[in-house]
């Protein structure tokens, strides 16, 4: 299986998130990537597809902010990573703001996702990789790794939050309808993907499936609820499987097994699979307890619904253990 990767994802390096009150070590390292890389060996570069499949998902404004956040800080006379401190919880209506920290409390969601120098080039080539391995799939492969860092699932229409900028398995998803396709995204990162839910929430054209860790006592605390089914022409397309902290293989299986038939009951010919590693028993932020076989097993599973896959990286963050826990992955395809 061909896995894609562009170097210039590397340069997202942000130094703090908030945690627990405090600043801490930011979890989202450059070290993720290389890990898989080294665990993988090959991979081929993306090809540029330009920004009219990233603002087919996302708003244009956002985008604007995406590509100039950092240079407004830096012209506000800050150093280091933005991060917001203001959010417009109450009273949303459509300002027209240009200070930087009035800025990132309208797009960003949360203090845990800073834009540093090179935030936006390594999400911009994230993208261009996931929509690389879709090329790949639409040209006939079983399935195609994009390993995206940053991941993307946690950011909407119009907002970064949970360590995500661009929601690269929604551009994936809308560019695969674009090229004809009907599709199916399985979410199997350990946090809901509250973002990839809320961009497709009221269309009845793309089925969510998530599995995570029970919102109630997780980020992102808000969406991923057992009751959230969609809206409108989408009601009835999403779905969200909830498991508690402490779910091993056990629990875990009959969650996907789930998963996968509402998948084969919706007609899709196209798999996208937000991918997260952080279900891992040794991850440092998450709760569950899969095994690194485990995911060997998961593929196996995924891949006898016949479906073309595009899997896309999301979260992950025991960095020793990614590289093995992603190849695991891979070879059950
Ligand atoms: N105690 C993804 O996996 N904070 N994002 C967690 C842990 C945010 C994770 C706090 C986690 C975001 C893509
Ligand atoms: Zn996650």
């Amino acid at each position: 299986m061909i896995t894609v990767f562009d170097d210039r994802q590397l340069g997202h390096r942000p130094v703090h998130e908030f945690f627990n009150g405090a600043l801490a070590a930011h979890a989202d390292t450059p070290a993720r990537a290389t890990g898989i890389l080294n665990a993988i060996g090959d991979m081929v570069a993306p090809t540029d597809h330009g920004m009219a499949p990233l603002a087919a998902v996302h708003d244009a404004a956002y985008l604007t902010f995406l590509t100039e956040a950092h240079d407004r800080w830096l012209t506000a006379g800050r150093t280091g990573d933005a991060i917001g401190y203001a959010w417009p919880v109450v009273g949303r209506r459509p300002l027209d703001l240009t200070r930087i920290d009035a800025l990132l409390g309208r797009h960003t969601a949360d203090a845990v996702t800073p834009i540093g120098a090179g935030t936006w080039d390594a999400t911009y080539w994230g993208a261009q990789t996931a929509l690389t391995a879709l090329d790949h799939v639409l040209a006939g492969d079983r399935a195609a790794f994009a390993l995206c860092r940053p991941p993307g699932h946690h950011a909407g229409r119009d907002y970064a939050g949970g360590y995500c900028f661009l929601n690269n398995a929604a551009i994936v998803a809308q560019a695969a309808i674009d090229a004809g396709r009907r599709v199916a995204i399985l979410d199997v990162d350990y946090h809901h993907g509250n973002g990839t839910q809320d961009i497709f929430y009221d269309r009845g054209d793309v089925t969510f499936v998530s599995i995570h860790a029970d919102p109630r006592t997780d980020f992102p605390y808000f969406w991923g609820h057992p009751d959230e089914h969609g809206a409108g022409d989408g009601l009835g397309a999403n779905h969200n499987i909830i498991l508690p902290r402490g779910t091993a293989w056990s629990d875990y299986a009959p969650a996907l097994d789930r998963s996968l038939d509402l998948i084969a009951a919706s007609g899709a010919d196209l798999l996208v699979l937000s991918f997260g590693a952080d279900t891992y028993e040794g991850d440092p932020i998450s709760g569950f307890a899969l095994k690194t076989e485990d995911f060997a097993t998961m593929a196996h599973r995924i891949a006898a619904t016949g479906l073309p896959t595009v899997i896309v990286m999301e979260g992950g963050y025991a960095v020793n253990a990614l590289g093995s826990n992603v190849a695991a992955l891979l070879s059950g395809f």
